[in-house]
């Protein structure tokens, strides 16, 4: 029988337990695919954060480190100065990134640090069960914010890639979703570009995608791939901020 497709290699073959429909499992399938082709996966160490994401240690075959809360960055950067010729990259959600470790990854795109982030956008805390995030939607209920988001209170929800791409240290800044199948294909040739950057010994790379937590939304996982379209694209623009090689 022809083989039409294959779990990458870049993969272990330990069951995620990720809630039906959640999109961390296309993340994490493109990032292993990506690893294979480029011929790095026994070169590269990842980076795992807190969040639902913290067993990704269990799912990348390769080398994986945790570590605590929002730290990855500057896990990913001792890793990457003591063994530089290793791929070595950070995988966090929002809450790790955006809130709890916001200077983390501030300061290592400032220092021009050469590891690539995955950054997944789901504008929620998944695994704690749903509360707020820095990039909770203006209106969008959350277990902490149960009328919605208030802007009054809160503010706008932040744009990391867009504040990323005015530091000069950052090589390669871009934004992609994973709710179509056109979407997926671009996201996987970001992340691509997004390793690129560091073998080439650019500087630092990040590519956030925007993903969803049908579980937390209350939303069925079709429709949480439309609530993205319809809600988080129009805030949140798919689009390359930084590319190396037009930046100097
Ligand atoms: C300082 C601090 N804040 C918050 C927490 C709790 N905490 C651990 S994981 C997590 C959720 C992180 O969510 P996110 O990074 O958005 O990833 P997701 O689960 O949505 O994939 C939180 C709030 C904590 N342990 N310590
Ligand atoms: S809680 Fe949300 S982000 Fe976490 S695994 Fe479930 S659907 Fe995914």
């Amino acid at each position: 029988m022809t083989i039409v497709y294959e779990k990458s290699k870049g993969l272990t073959d330990i069951p995620f337990h990720y809630c039906p429909g959640c999109t961390h499992g296309v993340i994490h399938k493109l990032v292993a695919e990506v690893l294979v082709e480029l011929g790095v996966l026994d070169d590269a160490i990842g980076v795992a954060p807190v969040g639902c994401s913290v067993l990704a240690y269990n799912y990348f075959n390769c080398d994986m480190q945790e570590a605590s809360h929002g730290r990855a960055p500057a896990v990913a950067t001792g890793i990457k100065r003591v063994l530089p010729d290793n791929v070595v990259f950070s995988y966090q959600g929002d809450g790790d990134l955006a809130s709890i470790g916001t200077a983390e990854i501030v300061h290592a795109a400032h220092r021009g640090e050469k590891i690539t982030t995955i950054f997944v956008n789901n504008a929620i805390y998944g695994m704690t069960g749903g509360q707020m995030a820095p990039t909770t939607l203006v209106g969008q209920k959350a277990t902490t914010a149960p009328f919605g988001r208030d802007e009054a209170h809160c503010g706008k929800p932040i744009k990391i890639s867009e504040m990323l791409a005015t530091i000069d240290g950052a090589k390669f800044v871009e934004r992609v979703a994973v709710n179509t199948p056109a979407n997926i294909r671009k996201a996987k040739k970001a992340i691509k570009r997004a390793f690129e950057c560091q073998i080439q010994g650019k500087g630092f790379a990040i590519v956030e995608v925007l993903s969803t937590c049908p579980t937390n939304w209350g939303l069925t996982p079709v429709k949480a791939l439309d609530w993205l379209q319809d809600n988080m694209i129009p805030y949140y623009p798919l689009q390359n901020f930084r590319n190396f090689e037009e930046v100097k």
